[in-house]
């Protein structure tokens, strides 16, 4: 069973409290990296105001292609009652690497930019005046990061699309502190780090492990509630672990999201409760078993999209009225599903999920890599996708929306359509043990990897499940939709018969001019975009081993400029940035929503 991770969502409770620190802080661009001695973790000379959560590039001129270093600054008072508590410091996400100080003292350094750190603050902090908070965050595009940058000679997606800022990847570098900065407190003694939850399924009956992780050696007594059930939890070392059972279940899944309550609590040995922390979860399985993904031992097909978290001015910072329309769009056209396209995204989204009943496939940054970059960086980047994938299951474990942990999308074996087999070799011992870890983490869920058109095909059986990225009729055969079928009829039955794996297209999709019309089809048109989509859903609809099927994109989202590009924006939305419906969105609904 998965263990320690610690990325629990801070929560208020009756033994917790919290602290969200959104608002405007204090700002500065520092393009030379000025010394920190020279105090700007106390006070910054030039500062103007700034909204967190945000991304700086929309809100101000010079900052818009700024991917070097800024700074943050805000105080804050902690209440008096939290001395007696042990209080720690959340940031949710700051791309890409982060320094935090307080009162003058680091106390956390980060790398990635998607996913939340934590750092115990109590020794630092102030009482009797207010508290100094100041966070360095920089979004270079270096070589051996993940994403990784394009380093000399490009590389990746950058090599085609030839933007700027020039990244490996085809989206905006977005930067800032793109989610909520939290302090919390918990109780001082023993408290609650993580909770583990799995479901099975034994006839009628749910079958609910519960692992709860204590800090330090706890060793004393708990108790764990669902629904009405109760059972008791006995720590040895920090850790404890309970199975309860629900007869008559309700599973999990898009027609019936039912959530259970779900309680953990630490006792005292008059047996009350010393802290506590509460949770939804649903109860399901999901499995790859012989060319099919199963939801609850059920044939599951995915209906969906790839997204970003993209939007103007907020970038790709924390927008839940952005959230809640996109789900109710997504519900309109009748997806059931979608991708974390090419990041991991907001904890509300994926509580979103939860409740609507949304399969998700859940990514990892793994966006751009190229095998033909050298040993160096591939070593580099392994240790950051590491990272990033047991962040991301510690963050995500307890969601039954993450259905597959994906471990990349589309990575490169040297030139585009040329797999160097050195680079082959390379990219198949990373993914292993990419693939093995997410596996030793979270046993309960399938893996995916994501590749490119003319990239290795091994690649693709290195997960559960197979993801591929397909553009023929675009990228290749444009205009021709004809030939394009027929060549993705002949490569999906090959990719069958080879890997006998449940594939699902992650991406297919044409860009498309909103307003722009033409019969018979052309590409650019609403059009050609529908008629594209129409033919790639017939195809995947012949082919029951086809278990997925994401449209590119959701919506037009922004890029870097370049030729590729037109207006900085990819437009293979099937809805536009501000979420207007192009007629493939009509569409989609059309042969979507079950009736
Ligand atoms: C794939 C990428 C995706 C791009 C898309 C495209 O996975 O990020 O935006 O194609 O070209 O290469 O539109």
């Amino acid at each position: 069973m998965p263990g320690r991770g610690g990325l629990l969502r801070p929560q208020r409770n009756q033994h917790r409290e919290v602290l969200d620190m959104s608002g405007l802080w204090r700002f500065q661009l520092d393009p030379q990296e000025e010394d920190e001695g020279a105090g700007w973790t106390r006070a910054l000379p030039a500062s103007r105001m700034i909204p967190v959560p945000c991304s700086w590039n929309d809100l101000f001129d010079d900052a818009r292609d700024h991917l070097g270093l800024a700074w943050y600054q805000t105080e804050v008072w902690t209440p008096s009652a939290w001395r007696s508590q042990r209080v720690f410091l959340r940031v949710g996400s700051a791309n890409y690497a982060a320094k935090v100080w307080v009162n003058g003292t680091v106390v956390a350094e980060h790398q990635g930019g998607h996913l939340p750190f934590v750092a115990g603050i109590s020794a630092q902090l102030v009482w009797d005046r207010p508290n100094i908070i100041a966070i360095t965050v920089e979004n270079k595009q270096l070589l051996g990061r993940v994403p990784p940058g394009p380093g000399e000679g490009g590389g990746g997606v950058a090599g085609v699309l030839g933007g700027y800022p020039a990244t490996t990847y085809d989206f905006f570098p977005y930067a800032g502190l793109h989610r909520q900065v939290w302090l919390y407190a918990v109780p001082a003694e023993a408290h609650i780090d993580d909770v583990t939850v799995t479901t099975t399924v034994e006839g009628s009956d749910g079958v609910v492990r519960v692992r709860v992780d204590a800090v330090g050696d706890y060793a004393g007594r708990g108790r764990v509630r669902l629904n009405d059930t109760e059972a008791d939890l006995a720590f040895q070392a920090g850790a404890a672990e309970a199975t309860l059972r629900v007869p008559s279940a309700r599973l999990w899944g898009p027609r019936d999201p039912h959530l259970y309550p779900l309680t953990v609590m630490l006792v005292d040995g008059q047996g009350r409760a010393t802290d506590s922390y509460s949770l939804e979860i649903g109860i399901r399985t999901v499995e790859a078993r012989g060319g099919r993904l199963l939801l609850n031992g059920e044939p599951a097909t995915l209906r969906g999209v790839g997204k970003h978290e993209d939007f103007p001015l907020h970038g790709r910072g924390l927008d839940l009225p952005m959230w809640v329309r996109d789900y109710e769009l997504m519900r309109w056209m009748g997806a059931n599903s979608y991708r974390t396209t090419h990041y991991p995204y907001a904890e509300e989204a994926m509580d979103l999920a939860d409740r609507l009943g949304f399969l998700v496939i859940n990514e990892i940054p793994a966006v751009g890599l190229n095998f033909g970059d050298g040993p160096d960086a591939n070593a580099q980047r392994l240790e950051q996708a590491m990272r990033q994938i047991r962040e991301l299951i510690a963050r995500d474990k307890n969601h039954p929306s993450t259905i597959i942990w994906n471990i990349a999308n589309e990575p490169f074996a040297g030139e585009i359509g040329v797999n160097q087999p050195e680079a082959v070799e390379a990219g198949t011992r990373f993914f292993r043990q990419l693939n093995a870890e997410a596996h030793r983490l979270d046993p309960t869920r399938p893996t995916m990897l994501v590749g490119v058109m003319g990239g290795p095909p091994e690649w693709l059986d290195i997960g559960d499940v197979v993801g591929i990225n397909r553009y023929y009729g675009w990228y290749t055969h444009p205009g021709q939709l004809d030939a394009a079928v027929r060549v993705l009829e002949a490569e999906l039955d090959d990719l069958h018969r080879r890997f006998g794996k449940p594939i699902v297209m992650t991406e297919f999709g044409t860009d498309t001019l909103p307003g722009h019309h033409a019969n018979p089809p052309e590409m650019w048109s609403e059009e050609y975009q529908t008629e594209f989509i129409r033919r790639y859903l017939d195809v995947a609809a012949a082919r029951p081993f086809m278990v997925g099927m994401h449209v590119w994109n959701f919506a037009d989202f922004k890029t870097g400029q370049g030729t590729m590009r037109a207006a900085g924006m990819n437009f293979k939305g099937v809805f536009t940035r501000d979420r207007r419906p192009k007629a493939a969105a009509h569409f989609l609904r059309s042969r979507w929503v079950e009736r």
